[in-house]
């Protein structure tokens, strides 16, 4: 249970931080701060990974975010302006950040029951806050995960649930899909999942056609960078990992990922890729026992 408690903390240890020693200011209160919890070195619940690589170890920083809505409660349907600050454990901002995937920060929002998923991009404002437009579907919670590189440091990724005000949809239970397939866009895709058993490296296959004909598509774009995007949260939402391709450059059939999930238990997966100026998002539920 303490280890759970850990992973809630959504705050990283992190490599060296630039940003140490600014003098601190006078921040405004945001709503929906993580507090640092994490000092024992463990490895984060939070992993970004370039295929088999893992980013871990060097000086144990703290860091932490807030997140603020302009309109004080965010709303379900209406057009929201979110602020992110990121803080050093001294509570000054992070001032510089280092472009991942061409962007400065990643922002990952999922509902509680995971059936709602977004991938945006806040800008960044100086002083170490972003920010960024989104809209949520429904009432309820949902948790937000900013996915960033400080300069000098590690990548890190905070997160924190937030309550969005709204009529709340029937939340759906997250059950294992019996045939990992879905389409969008008139696209298929496939995904083939290696033997998947905790803590090993498993490979993620997916293979993305055209519906109709079932021909390999194979001229995917680049999409921020890489052949795709893979995000995978456990049920509870605990558990981020962020996984890019084995081989970035490939545009298809066949896209690979390799990782490995932390523990036994329910993961939705997320791929993403490009095709002809569309992002395609592909949903999974799998269960790794
Ligand atoms: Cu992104």
């Amino acid at each position: 249970m303490k280890h759970i408690l850990v992973m809630m903390s959504g705050v990283l240890i992190l490599g060296l931080l630039t940003a140490c020693g600014q003098a601190k200011q006078p921040i405004p209160a945001l709503a929906h701060e993580s507090q640092s919890l994490n000092s024992g070195g463990q490895p984060s619940a939070a992993h970004h990974e370039h295929g088999k690589h893992n980013e871990s170890g060097g000086e144990a920083v703290k860091q932490k975010v807030s997140f603020g809505f302009t309109s004080g409660t965010a709303h379900a349907g209406n057009k929201e302006k979110l602020t992110i600050r990121i803080q050093d454990e001294h509570e000054a901002p992070v001032y510089q950040f280092r472009v991942n995937h061409e962007k400065l920060m990643h922002l990952i929002v999922v509902s509680r029951d995971l059936s709602f998923f977004n991938h945006i991009h806040p800008v960044y404002r100086g002083k170490g806050v972003f920010d960024v437009d989104l809209s949520f579907p429904a009432g309820g919670d949902y948790k937000l995960f900013t996915d960033f590189v400080p300069e000098g440091g590690k990548p890190a990724v905070l997160s924190e649930w937030v309550k969005v005000g709204g009529e709340a949809r029937p939340s759906a239970p997250l059950k294992a899909d019996s045939r990992l397939v879905t389409e969008t866009e008139g696209i298929r895709i496939d995904l083939t999942l290696g033997s998947a058993k905790p803590n090993q490296d498993t490979m993620l296959t997916f293979r993305i056609s055209d519906a109709k004909t079932g021909r390999g598509i194979d001229n995917l774009q680049p999409y921020l960078g890489t052949a795709g995007h893979v995000v995978i949260l456990s049920a509870d939402a605990e558990q981020y990992l962020h996984v890019h391709p084995v081989d970035e450059k490939a545009t298809g059939p066949v896209v690979q990922f390799s990782t490995s999930f932390p523990r036994a238990g329910l993961y939705k997966i997320w791929g993403q890729f490009q095709h002809q100026g569309k992002v395609l998002t592909a949903p999974f539920t799998v269960e790794v026992k």
